[in-house]
Order: C-alpha cells, then sequence, then structure tokens
C-alpha cells in the first residue's frame, strides 16, 4: 500500500515536465537549465529576463533540487553571464513565470503566512547570490521539509537583496515525491 502511493507520486514528479528528473524510492532529485531570453522573444525559454541589463539575454542558469524520502529538500543554483560583482536576491515562487513578472505569484512558504516576520531563509527557499568577477554565480539552501504540490513552480532574481523588483525568472519542475 505505500509502495503504491510513492509510485504514484513518482509519476506525478516525472510529468512535471522538463529538465531531468529522477524519482526513486530514495527521494526525488531534479536538475535542469536554461538561457534567458526576453520576453516575447522569437525563441521562448522556460528563463525570462525583464531586466537584460541586470539579467543579460543567453546568461546561462541551472536549478538542482534533491528530496530524501525523509523530505529534507536541498536546492542549488548555478548561474553564469550575470553583472560581475552584482548581488542578488533569488527565491522560489509557487507559480510559473510569465510575459508578467507578477506572474509567478509569492515566495513558497513553509509555513505559509501573511506575516512579513515569516518571510525568512528558514520558512522559504533563498538562493541569494553575487556574481564573481566573472559573471557566474552558484548558492544553495537546505531545509528539513520538502515542497507542496503546486506551491513550488519557479526561481525569480530580484534585482538586489531587500528589492521586490524582479529581474529574471526561471519556471521549474520543482517536485513533492516522498
Ligand atoms: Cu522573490
Amino acid at each position: 500500500m505505500v509502495a503504491g502511493i510513492c509510485a504514484g507520486a513518482v509519476v506525478a514528479a516525472l510529468l512535471a515536465g522538463g529538465g531531468t528528473n529522477t524519482g526513486t524510492p530514495d527521494g526525488y532529485s531534479m536538475r535542469t537549465d536554461a538561457r534567458f531570453a526576453p520576453v516575447g522573444a522569437l525563441v521562448p525559454s522556460a528563463a525570462v529576463t525583464y531586466d537584460t541589463k541586470l539579467v543579460p539575454a543567453a546568461a546561462w542558469i541551472e536549478v538542482g533540487q534533491r528530496t530524501t524520502v525523509g523530505g529534507a529538500t536541498t536546492v542549488r543554483l548555478r548561474v553564469d553571464g550575470m553583472v560581475p560583482g552584482h548581488a542578488y536576491a533569488v527565491h522560489v515562487h509557487q507559480k510559473p513565470c510569465g510575459a508578467d513578472p507578477a506572474a509567478a505569484g509569492g515566495h513558497f512558504q513553509h509555513k505559509p503566512s501573511t506575516d512579513p516576520a515569516d518571510v525568512t531563509a528558514d520558512n522559504e527557499v533563498w538562493l541569494d547570490f553575487t556574481a564573481d568577477e566573472h559573471g557566474a554565480g552558484e548558492a544553495s539552501a537546505r531545509h528539513d521539509w520538502n515542497f507542496r504540490e503546486g506551491e513550488a513552480s519557479s526561481v525569480v532574481i530580484h534585482e538586489m537583496p531587500g528589492s521586490k523588483v524582479r529581474a529574471a525568472c526561471f519556471t521549474v519542475p520543482f517536485g513533492w515525491a516522498p
């Protein structure tokens, strides 16, 4: 019975689409990458830039997720082609990206809350980074909890820490398998 439930969840994870998804009895792992393209680009991308000065077209992003059976989840971010020395704020957001930067909705929160005090790196997935002198950057975040179905769908790059302005967005097949 338990095995049947697990198998169903794995299928759901695999159907989430994109990248490399591996649902196994050991958990869920996924890695996906893309090059940014502006809204309305001839060749659309899962990675959309709204501000090509901060996130240039053709800048690269990779996001990986590893979730263990117990639910502990690590999310990794790697980027290249960003503005050297610039500090970006990055979060996992609830909805897929769209032409409108607001399409990605709010942050994924482990404990859903409207209290600003719950907007923390403990209750959310933050992947802030500062690009190195070559424009590359990376970050990772680990939590004891997992995503919930349909509540984590993208990674949003904000123009700087503390800013709500969305410079770019990457639609990611996050999983919620056991
Ligand atoms: Cu955000």
